[in-house]
């Protein structure tokens, strides 16, 4: 694998993970959630990507962290051996953190791209408490008896406070340190060893892999084995399980209350505390390669492992966007409903009525047939008048059925109004919501309206046709098949005729009984007109149906697929995630197999460093 290859696969999948954080960071519930992301996002640059692009295992860094004014700076100093890093008394003093490079050969500062992100690396020197989102970093002077550094393979970090999730500045600034650290020594002061803050940030390292040591600082010494064995209770006790089911080892030390010429001289007045804290840190060393394919293999297994809880935040989004999804469809069938009670149960598609003369018109006589027809119909005229004056008197006004257009533009209407009212009603329990009904009246509302338009403009033409089709095949049914049309109108005419016989037959010699023949004639053709209007109101129903059908397919069907997927459109938050969700669970698995390929590679490589011995007392 080229390591360009390495770097866009990382750098994506930190910026998807930088993505999910500040998504979430739109949702104040979600803080701690959003600094495990940043967390996961800066596993991946400072640890994982420099790992397979095959940065050496050395610098390791060790970062010290911990809640404000806990004596973080001071720890930094014991482990530094001198001091270099700025305590204060005022809580929140160190505000970026700074890195303090061992006294000795130079070795490569990690040229990563990405390395830090957000973070710049300051050229010239400022306080610790400059508030900017940059680190430096500083040398450690060499030792006043030139002994050698016990940690001359590490990078002492001192680190902002973990005070509050809230805090946006400096969480980030601390985690981008956390996260590439090998070893983090947690520092927590006698007088706030419980803070809920800082505890939930040492369980984050914990899972995370990292290798943590615990410094309780400003202990009375009487009181100190209690506070250890305390702390490991209620603290470490609480720690989630590692994924064998063993209970992760953190070591415990105390840091007694001070004097100030200890304190300030950590080789030499302090030197008994100095090597205890060195001690717990070189015990978690067995080679430079190890421990940083550790820490590379732990990050790798906390994306893996937390993968499915980092992505929690977008499955909440996407389920409101489903909700969404279903406002719409709900929309959709009370359209249809409507479209079907106030147009489709009235509508007699009278233009259908052409159609059901024509086939009446086929039934007559052609040719010389013609002119037997019109003798009958001229027996038939009594009936006729009657029946159109019977029919003048029974007729109904037609019932002024709405206009098709009028209910469809009020259907449309009808929806558009429900689904404004249900973004508006739960816009303040979630953004995809809020986002919907900012842009209802600006972009939704009318781009809805003039597809719609379009859309019915294809439907008019459509149904016009559809019905002038299903008309036509009433016709061709008939026209296509001449035996059965010959059969129709010849049994027509054999039933007149046999009918006129029979009363001529039964009735002669002539008289008053022929007035009976107008009768049958007309009987007979009622008869016909009935199951000729019977055909026609089957094919009517089907009109419906296919009315029914069209509507669906070319008016509500598309315009709810668009509804549907509006939110996750232009460039939304929801489009984003929904990518977002599809790359990152595929692009964390691909990152872990290949640490572990690379992990395999370094543990096949003869050990590069000799193990660093462990602290002369
Ligand atoms: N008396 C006494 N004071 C201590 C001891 N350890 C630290 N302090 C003091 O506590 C204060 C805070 O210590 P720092 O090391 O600056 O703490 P920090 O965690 O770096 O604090 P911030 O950077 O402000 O978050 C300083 O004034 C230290 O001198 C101790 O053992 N005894
Ligand atoms: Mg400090």
């Amino acid at each position: 694998m080229e390591p360009t290859e390495h770097r866009s696969a990382v750098g994506q999948l930190a910026d998807d993970l930088r993505w999910l954080e500040d998504h979430c960071r739109r949702q104040p519930d979600l803080a701690a959630h959003a600094g495990t992301l940043r967390l996961a996002s800066a596993l991946t640059r400072n640890v994982i990507g420099p790992f397979l692009e095959g940065q050496p295992a050395r610098p390791l860094h060790v970062a010290v962290v911990g809640g404000a004014g806990a004596g973080k700076s001071t720890v930094v100093n014991f482990l530094a051996g001198s001091v270099v890093a700025e305590a204060n008394p005022q809580a929140g003093f160190t505000r970026h953190p700074t890195a303090f490079l061992p006294n000795g050969p130079a070795f490569q500062w990690p040229t990563y791209i990405g390395f830090m992100g957000p973070l710049n690396k300051l050229s010239g020197e400022k306080p610790a408490s400059a508030d900017e989102d940059v680190y430096q970093v500083k040398r450690v002077p060499p030792a006043k008896d030139g002994a050698a550094d016990p940690l001359a393979d590490f990078v002492v970090w001192d680190c902002p406070d973990m005070t509050t999730w809230a805090s946006l500045v400096y969480v980030n600034r601390l985690l981008e340190v956390a996260a590439l650290a090998d070893v983090v020594v947690y520092v927590a002061s006698d007088e706030r060893y419980n803070d809920e803050v800082p505890t939930q940030f040492l369980h984050i390292l914990v899972k995370a892999g990292k290798a943590v040591v615990v410094v309780l600082t400003k202990v009375r010494e009487s009181n100190a084995q209690a506070l250890i064995e305390h702390f490991r209770r209620e603290i470490l006790g609480r720690l989630p399980k590692l994924p064998d089911g063993t209970a992760p080892a953190v070591p415990v030390i105390a840091f007694p209350q001070m004097p100030q010429s200890e304190r300030t001289d950590p080789s030499g007045a302090g030197a008994r505390h100095r090597v205890n804290l060195l001690n717990q840190i070189l015990m978690l060393v067995e080679s430079d390669a190890a421990l940083r394919t550790r820490t590379v293999a732990n990050a790798a297994k906390f994306l893996t492992t937390a993968g499915d809880g980092l992505l929690d935040v977008a499955r909440r989004d996407l389920a409101e966007f489903d909700a969404w999804k279903t406002a719409v469809l709900a929309g959709k069938a009370d359209f249809e409903e409507r479209y079907r009670k106030e147009f489709l149960s009235g509508e007699q598609f009278h233009r259908f009525d052409r159609y059901r003369d024509a086939l009446m018109e086929q039934l007559e006589l052609p040719g010389a047939g013609r002119a037997l027809g019109n003798v009958i119909w001229v027996l038939r005229s009594p009936y006729r008048w009657s029946r159109d004056y019977i029919g003048g008197l029974l007729v109904r006004p037609a019932v002024a059925n709405q206009p098709e257009a009028h209910v469809l533009s009020a259907s449309l209407t009808g929806w558009l109004d429900r689904l404004q009212a249900e973004a508006l009603r739960r816009s303040g329990t979630h953004a995809v919501w809020k986002q919907i009904a900012v842009r209802f009246d600006t972009e939704l509302g009318p781009q809805a309206r003039e597809r719609f338009a379009q859309e019915c403009r294809n439907f008019e033409l459509k149904e016009t046709d559809e019905l002038d089709r299903a008309g036509k095949r009433m016709l061709d049914n008939l026209e296509q098949r001449p035996a059965l049309l010959y059969t129709l109108r010849g049994g027509k005419l054999a039933v007149d005729l046999a009918a006129v016989a029979t009363i001529v037959v039964t009735t002669w010699p002539p008289g008053w009984y022929l007035l009976l023949i107008p009768v049958a004639v007309s009987a007979t053709h009622q008869a016909t007109e009935l199951a000729v209007r019977a055909t026609a109101e089957t094919a009517r129903a089907k009109v419906r149906h296919q009315r029914e059908d069209l509507v669906a397919t070319v008016l509500t069907t598309p315009l709810a697929a668009w509804l549907a997927e509006w939110p996750a459109t232009g460039g939304s938050s929801i489009e984003k995630l929904q990518q977002v969700l599809r790359r990152v669970p595929e692009m964390i698995r691909q990152m872990e197999a290949r640490v572990q390929a690379k992990a395999a590679e370094w543990a096949a490589k003869p050990a590069e460093a000799t193990p660093p011995g462990a602290a002369q007392g």
